[in-house]
């Protein structure tokens, strides 16, 4: 841990930020104008993560907290400007491996490295608990019908859990997979 200069961004982290993400300085330097514009303290709270990720569309509180533990990388209860760029790299710069990688992250809830179908029951309820973003199914028993479907099919080697290769394959096969598990109300 570097000394922490509550002033700004120090010199040494601006430079390895332009190092690890695709943003150059100018970018960074309007992210963390606009971050610390809004967090004068530099840090964002839970609480307040809630409040944004409602304004980005985001209406489950239970998708609000695991995107925040997926943000809070040291899990010290806060978002800092460095985790708030690294994953704003990953959504705005990503190449779609990424960004499937980061899904792929979020949603395995027990992080053991593999997609275990009771997880994504658990991430399909959710999401049917949001209404309007249950466009492609008309019950419930249909929409868990439909991953037990892609499961399945998704299981190349018929172990129980899907690897980061086989939901990616399953991903950039079949584009509904994905927006059926997407929280967010439009896309
Ligand atoms: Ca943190
Ligand atoms: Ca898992
Ligand atoms: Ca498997």
């Amino acid at each position: 841990m570097g000394q922490k200069n509550s002033k700004g961004l120090t010199k040494k982290e601006l430079d390895r930020l332009k190092k690890e993400t695709n943003f150059n300085q100018n970018e960074l330097l309007k992210i963390y104008k606009k971050f610390i514009a809004e967090n004068p303290n530099g840090m964002i709270k839970k609480q307040d993560f809630g409040k944004l990720t409602k304004q980005l569309g985001l209406r489950d509180e239970f998708f609000s907290e695991l995107l925040f533990n997926n943000f809070d990388d040291d899990n010290n209860g806060y978002i800092d400007f460095s985790e708030l760029c690294t994953v704003m790299n990953i959504i705005m710069k990503g190449s779609t491996d990424d960004k499937l990688e980061f899904i792929f992250k979020v949603y395995d809830l027990d992080g053991n490295g593999f997609l275990e179908k009771e997880e994504l029951y658990q991430i399909v309820e959710s999401i049917y608990k949001i209404a309007s973003n249950s466009k492609f199914f008309d019950t419930k028993e249909e929409m868990l019908n439909y991953v037990d479907q892609c499961f399945e099919e998704a299981d190349q080697d018929n172990d129980g859990k899907l690897s980061f290769d086989e939901f990616k394959t399953r991903a950039k096969n079949d584009p509904k997979f994905l927006t059926s598990l997407s929280p967010f109300q439009d896309n």
